[in-house]
């Protein structure tokens, strides 16, 4: 009896969602803005399901709520860093050709597919209908309205049921994990078969992420990210004094890119560099590090806006990189 009083609920939030005024709206717009036809949408429509799961994750990331040391730890693992050297290693001739080809070193590439999906393991436990129906009309965000329209576009151009693909919470596909219009933007189809595949085509998987730092300015044998000299005020620092210190400049944001004469002004540090820098301020281990982000830090935030995601792109790709040159 339980069980037929669940199945009547779960049947009628299907049903109810194509009812809903907001769904109605965005289905008639679709239409007219884009080659899809309403039947097409409401096809695609029917069977997506509002998860509440998608909204608890989009609330709770990581990014913004783990401490550096914590969230850290999550990617850096022993694991994670033999399982690159053995990624590198299996598909060597083809990482050649794509630095070759992109100008990207692979240990970035390696490194942020190895974050996104440990390399391919792991592409997600969701759909991206679910997941990007429920980001959309959960919280009526442009943003997921617009990502709605390019995944229903991307399963029209290559004929996939976007309720049987695998994603992460926020839609994101394959083995680099690019949202609809990423995936649509910057996908590769490396091995030419007349279509971008980056869930089973590892060829199209590397060369997109590939294109996307490149399409992004990264700047080919140029650091991301240097560790830099601290001044002593901020040595012993925890991450509540570094939260509630009150910085001429913001820090750990990458919106912040200052000259040396700057971040000089901040006491930050006494020493100088060329350009401009975005400071990261972190307690790593039981003391206070300063990082400098220069432009290619810049292009990993493109692939996901968290300092922090970036510096540990960064710190992943050095010790993949220094275990593949200690066998290679
Ligand atoms: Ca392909």
């Amino acid at each position: 009896m339980r069980f037929i009083l669940l199945l009547l609920i779960s049947n009628f939030c299907l049903a109810d969602l194509l009812e809903r005024k907001d769904v109605q709206t965005f289905i008639s717009e679709t239409a007219n803005n884009t080659l899809l036809t309403e039947q097409e949408i409401k096809n695609y429509l029917s069977k997506a399901e509002i998860i509440q799961r998608v909204i608890r994750n989009r609330d709770n990331q990581p990014e913004v709520k783990f401490s550096w040391n914590r969230y850290r730890n999550i990617f850096l693992k022993q694991s994670r860093i033999r399982d690159g050297v053995e990624f590198l290693a299996t598909h060597s001739e083809l990482f050649k050709k794509i630095e070759n080809d992109f100008g990207v070193s692979k240990f970035y590439i390696a490194s942020i597919i190895g974050a996104e999906t440990n390399f391919g393991r792991n592409m997600g436990s969701l759909n991206p209908l679910d997941a990007i129906v429920t980001l959309t009309f959960e919280s009526n965000s442009k943003f997921w309205r617009k990502e709605l329209v390019q995944l229903l576009l991307l399963a029209r151009e290559y004929s996939l049921d976007p309720k049987q693909m695998k994603s992460s919470w926020a839609g994101a596909l394959g083995l680099g994990q690019f949202i609809p219009s990423s995936y649509l933007a910057y996908g590769v189809d490396y091995d030419k078969d007349g279509k971008v595949d980056m869930t089973n085509s590892i060829k199209d998987g590397i060369a997109s992420v590939a294109n996307y730092l490149k399409v992004h300015g990264w700047q080919k044998d140029k650091l991301a990210i240097v560790p830099f000299e601290i001044n002593d005020k901020f040595k012993k620092f925890d991450e509540e004094q570094i939260d509630s210190y009150d910085f001429p400049h913001k820090i750990n944001n990458f919106r912040t890119r200052i000259s040396s004469e700057q971040m000089k002004a901040m006491e930050l540090t006494s020493s100088t560099y060329e350009g401009k820098a975005t400071p990261l301020l972190v307690v790593e281990g039981i003391e206070s590090k300063l990082y400098l982000g220069f432009d290619n830090f810049i292009v990993i935030t493109k692939y996901n806006r968290s300092s922090y995601y970036a510096l540990v792109i960064h710190q992943l790709a050095l010790a993949i990189s220094n275990e593949f040159n200690k066998n290679n």
